[in-house]
């Protein structure tokens, strides 16, 4: 019997606790609707490849990498056994004044895939935490070559640099910032670059919207370019719905900083490790950042994990002073995790071994294909995609915003298929592993929901 043939997992899962009997109050669950989830569970026991299984033994396909992170697919058995094997050799080591051999490994070999220049590796164990460890960076750097007053931060409307202060100060999801008072002196956001009147059904990247760029000059106008530390964006922003840089967006921003000294922040936690068919995001425009962000793919979600990825002139400005004092005072007590370093060199094989940091763009014109397939379908007002990153924007409900799309998650999760629902976008990244069948199913699987609810 293989080992995921559902047989064994239902029984497997027999043995544990019965899902539904589980007391469930006491877990206070992330971005979750608590009360809804507690009435009707979503549960999830095993997953292998594509697909996860429930405690029931039902086969879920998974569209979306779990939560945009397994891009190399479930249960791989390099990365298993690299964890496995690290958690008996060496659970922890302090990562302050000390160091372990993977954790140097793992760097150098990150730095043969980023792009040219960005050659020093900072661990953190979050996108969240990369984000806040990036804006500390730009500020610090700024500070270390005598431009102390460099300290203003610069995000874009609708991004997502994860939940901590510093970054839904940059961000601009209205409902992850509204409830937490003030947030950070000094942050402001240019404009996002979403139009639905001139780049409805794009394929790739959107034609219109280059010049949206062009208000960081206004920002720079008004508070001088010597007050500015860093801008922060996402090159595709994803959490808020999939939006795509307009064709020579990325570009002009790149050159608004260089003119102004102003660092230049890729957030690439979502887009990292092959999602678009490219290592990163960088790569993919040809755009180099001055730090870049990431999580997720990194260790393929098996252990958490992030990095920032600096130019070395940024890393060098904080090596002065005296040589036995701590140069850049940040760090987690899980910083370079042994159990993280292990997964991490496991999931750099796996992706080697089966070329997956560029399978994307391999598969993108089959994705592609049927993801526009829903272009007449009810309710749908847009289609967007890159490389394996898919987006489909439904019309809202009228006073009722988000509701169509959770319906359809909730159906499609009846009917087999992991989606992703943010606003009324439904997101789509599966595993970089993906086959056109694969495809064919969770695309055909939302058509049906859809038309059956039109
Ligand atoms: N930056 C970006 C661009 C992200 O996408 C983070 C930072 C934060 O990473 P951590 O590891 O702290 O969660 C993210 C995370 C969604 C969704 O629904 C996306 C993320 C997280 C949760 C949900 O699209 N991205
Ligand atoms: N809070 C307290 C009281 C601590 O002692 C520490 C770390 O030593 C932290 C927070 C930060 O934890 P971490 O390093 O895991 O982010």
């Amino acid at each position: 019997m293989r080992k995921d043939d559902p047989a064994t997992i239902t029984a497997a899962a027999a043995s544990a606790a019965p899902a539904r009997q589980q007391a469930m109050d006491a877990y206070w669950m992330p971005f979750t609707a608590n009360r809804q989830f507690k009435q009707a569970p979503r549960m999830l026991a095993k997953s292998s490849g594509m697909h996860y299984w429930t405690p029931e033994g039902r086969q879920i396909l998974d569209g979306i990498a779990g939560l945009w992170c397994v891009n190399a697919g479930h249960a791989r058995p390099k990365i298993v056994s690299a964890i496995a094997e690290q958690a008996a050799e060496m659970d922890f080591a302090p990562p302050f004044n000390m160091g372990h051999p993977k954790a140097f490994e793992l760097a150098e070999r990150l730095i043969e895939i980023t792009p040219a220049g960005m050659n020093r590796v900072f661990y953190t164990n979050s996108g969240s935490e990369a984000v806040e460890t990036a804006l500390k960076m730009a500020i610090g750097y700024h500070r270390a070559r005598g431009e102390g007053a460099r300290t203003r931060l610069i995000g874009r409307e609708r991004g997502y640099h994860g939940v901590n202060f510093g970054g839904i100060s940059v961000g601009g999801i209205v409902g992850n910032r509204k409830s937490f008072g003030p947030l950070l002196p000094g942050a402001d956001h240019i404009r996002h670059t979403h139009d639905l009147s001139r780049n409805a059904f794009s394929r790739g990247v959107p034609e219109h919207g280059a010049e949206l760029a062009d208000d960081l000059e206004r920002l720079v106008a008004l508070h001088d370019a010597s007050t500015i530390a860093a801008v922060i964006v996402e090159p595709v922003a994803g959490s808020t719905g999939v939006l795509l840089p307009p064709k020579g967006y990325l570009q002009r921003l790149r050159s608004i900083c260089d003119k102004h000294g102003i660092l230049l922040i890729f957030d690439e936690v979502i887009t990292g490790f092959g999602r678009l068919g490219s290592p990163f995001a960088a790569t993919h425009f040809g755009v180099t950042p001055d730090l870049m962000t990431v999580a997720k793919g990194i260790t393929n979600g098996c252990v958490p994990m992030g990095a920032v990825f600096a130019k070395q002139h940024i890393h060098d400005a904080f090596m002065t002073g005296p040589e036995h004092l701590i140069e850049f005072l940040h760090g987690y007590t899980y910083s370079a995790h042994p159990l993280a370093c292990a997964a991490a060199l496991g999931t750099l094989d796996t992706y080697a071994d089966e070329k997956l940091l560029t399978r994307g763009a391999l598969m993108a014109p089959v994705f592609e294909n049927a993801l526009h397939s829903l272009k007449g379908v009810p309710h749908v007002i847009d289609v967007r995609n890159i490389g394996l990153v898919g987006g489909i924007e439904l019309d809202p409900i009228p006073g009722n915003p988000g509701k169509r799309a959770f319906d359809t998650f909730l159906e499609c999760w009846e009917r087999g298929v992991l989606i992703r629902t943010t606003g009324d976008t439904i997101a789509l990244s599966p595993p970089l592993i993906v086959e056109s069948g694969h495809i064919d199913q969770m695309v055909s699987t939302i058509a049906d929901v859809l038309k059956k609810n039109a």
